[in-house]
């Protein structure tokens, strides 16, 4: 599409993800005229730009999936249990077209500063292009996982290989038949790419800082009878899902591990198991409170470990001892198999730092490891890294880089304090990372849009949260965080990847059934916890 500067709209959507293509249409539905602008060359977020060998879901397909339209999740037939990334690509470009959005998409264009022009109340948004955009409201789509972690490593530019971080994969395939290779990590995105890279490679060395816990998903094609049953009760599986703590149906029992004794709890954990992924998760609603039975469900995960790895020596390097679920939990096919291969070789950084990249790959603990391409499966300056990497400024020029200096500030994750009729999807303080991101993203885009129609039909001009309502939903947030074992290890829920990252607990660990309760009674209340101002009238009180 072709831009326009300075163009008056009523929303500009910063995004082209799950988030930002839902807001789009929801928005459009209610007769605003709103703009998307994505940095990307295409839509998808995520599904665009890790394109690594291996990338999937870990949420199964059907219900890692929209739900806002019965025809489209009808249509849509998933191949295999858990889609691989071309597929889910396929399925955003497909709804993009399907509802008629890339007219208002504009790519390959990044949105740098979001400032409010007080005296209009309206957001003045400049992009790359030297764009500007002026719209009453703005919605930040830009993803939880969307700004790659690069961490600097001496001696970078002396490396003469290859260098691809997985969440900024190239778009054409990576050969690495008869290469040595060095990935650097062992999160998600390296569990589910080592297998296949070591199937090609020639050597393939594994740099680990921290073990992580991986289950194995029992991946498989989807067969067409089994979908279309699924299909036939999709409302009861939407509605279940919904009641789970995640957002997702894991066949979540609501009893305590602390109340069942360890034959039992063996017996569900391995039950869990077999169903492979993260039903883990659902096993008890204390799995992430109570430390003996996160510590049994550890162990049990640790046996299989050295169950499968060959080498007792590397076996127990793999084995991880934080609790677990504190680090997100792994889902793979054939990771810990891997390390049975003669090319695969497991090294520990965990003492000894990578020092340095050379010209030839990279050293540790005083070693050269000699590669051809250094694959840094890093992660993400997760949550906060996308906000502020545009200058966003609200009331009085507050910057809100500065606002959250100390950590996120939020009002239920979906806005801040000074910064009027500005949105954030799956915000920090909202369940977002530690859900089922397509179902609290839609919980969000219907809260947010509900809120816009209810300001059109008031006749509303702002929409922002009071400093105290912020304050008590920040405490809550943290209260709920220190009840539970996520705040024992260095997650990058915590911010902990990144150096000079506040340590604080960004997701709301609540659970997504409690907290789309309060995010509806606020509503029904009038928007409780919030100023809504007209220019022509006085603050509404409430
Ligand atoms: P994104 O998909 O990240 O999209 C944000 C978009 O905003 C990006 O395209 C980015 O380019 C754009 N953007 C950011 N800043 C700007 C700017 N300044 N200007 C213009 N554009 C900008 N979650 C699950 O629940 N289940 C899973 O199985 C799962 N698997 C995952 C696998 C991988 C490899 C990764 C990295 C994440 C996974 N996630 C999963 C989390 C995933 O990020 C979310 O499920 C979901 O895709 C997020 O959608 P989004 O639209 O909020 O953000
Ligand atoms: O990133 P990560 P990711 N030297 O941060 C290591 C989602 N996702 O891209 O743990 C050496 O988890 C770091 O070590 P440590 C999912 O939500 C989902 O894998 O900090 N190592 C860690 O091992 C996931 O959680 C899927 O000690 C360094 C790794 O790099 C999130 O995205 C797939 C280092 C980073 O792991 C992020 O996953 C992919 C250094 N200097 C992603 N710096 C699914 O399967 C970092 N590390 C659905």
């Amino acid at each position: 599409m072709s831009k326009s500067t300075n163009k008056a709209l009523d929303l500009v959507i910063v995004g082209a993800g799950f988030a930002g293509l839902c807001a789009l249409h929801h928005a459009r539905a209610i007769g605003l005229s709103a703009r998307l602008i994505e940095a990307g060359s295409g839509v998808g977020g995520t599904w665009y730009w890790n394109r690594y060998p291996g990338a999937r879901c870990d949420i199964e397909s059907l219900q890692y999936s929209y739900q806002f339209s019965d025809e489209l999740q009808q249509e849509w037939e998933w191949s295999e249990r858990y889609a691989a990334q071309a597929e889910i690509l396929s399925y955003l470009e497909h709804v993009a077209d399907r509802f008629d959005l890339r007219e208002q998409i504009q790519l390959d264009t990044r949105v740098v500063s979001a400032h409010f022009q007080e005296d209009q109340e309206r957001w003045l948004i400049r992009t790359d292009n030297n764009d500007t955009l002026n719209a009453r409201f703005c919605i930040m789509a830009t993803g939880c996982l969307s700004s790659t972690n690069r961490p600097r490593f001496e001696g970078e530019a002396d490396f003469e290989g290859n260098v691809f971080h997985t969440g900024e994969w190239p778009h054409e395939p990576v050969d690495f038949t008869g290469k040595r290779v060095g990935v650097i990590g062992t999160g998600s995105s390296a569990i589910q790419s080592i297998p296949i890279i070591a199937e090609q490679a020639e050597q393939v060395y594994v740099f680990q800082r921290t073990p992580n816990y991986s289950i194995p998903a029992h991946n498989r094609p989807l067969d067409p009878a089994e979908q279309k049953q699924v299909k036939a009760e999709y409302s009861a599986l939407r509605e279940r899902a919904s009641q789970g703590f995640g957002g997702s149906d894991f066949l979540a029992i609501n009893a305590l591990g602390s109340e069942a004794s360890a034959a039992e709890r063996e017996a569900e954990f391995e039950h869990r198991w077999a169903l492979g992924g993260l039903y883990i998760l659902g096993t008890y609603a204390d799995l992430m409170i109570d430390k003996e039975v996160n510590e049994q469900a550890a162990e049990f995960a640790r046996k299989r470990i050295r169950a499968v790895v060959e080498d007792p020596e590397t076996a127990e390097k793999l084995c991880p001892d934080q609790v677990i679920g504190c680090k997100r939990i792994t889902v793979d096919t054939g990771y810990f198999e891997t390390y049975n291969r003669p090319n695969v070789t497991l090294v520990d950084v965990s003492t000894s730092p990578i020092e340095e990249f050379t010209a030839t790959g990279l050293r540790t603990g005083g070693e050269d490891f000699i590669v051809d391409t250094i694959v840094l499966a890093t992660g993400f300056d997760a949550m906060t890294g996308s906000l502020f990497k545009i200058d966003i400024r609200g009331r009085g020029g507050e910057r809100l880089k500065d606002q959250w200096a100390a950590g996120p500030k939020t009002y239920l994750g979906l806005m801040s304090n000074g910064f009027p009729n500005l949105f954030f999807v799956s915000g920090p303080g909202s369940p977002s990372v530690l859900s089922n991101m397509v179902v609290t993203i839609e919980q969000h885009v219907d809260w947010i849009t509900d809120c816009l129609k209810h300001l059109q039909t008031e006749q509303i001009d702002t929409i922002e949260p009071k400093s105290d309502a912020v304050d008590r939903w920040v405490a809550e947030v943290n209260a709920i965080a220190a009840e539970t074992l996520f705040m024992g290890c260095n997650s990058w829920y915590l911010g902990a990847n990144v150096p000079g990252k506040p340590r604080i607990f960004m997701p709301y660990a609540g659970g997504f059934p409690a907290y789309r309760e309060t995010c509806d009674e606020i509503a029904a209340n009038g928007y409780t916890g919030f100023s809504l101002t007209n220019k022509n009238t006085t603050e509404s009180e409430l």
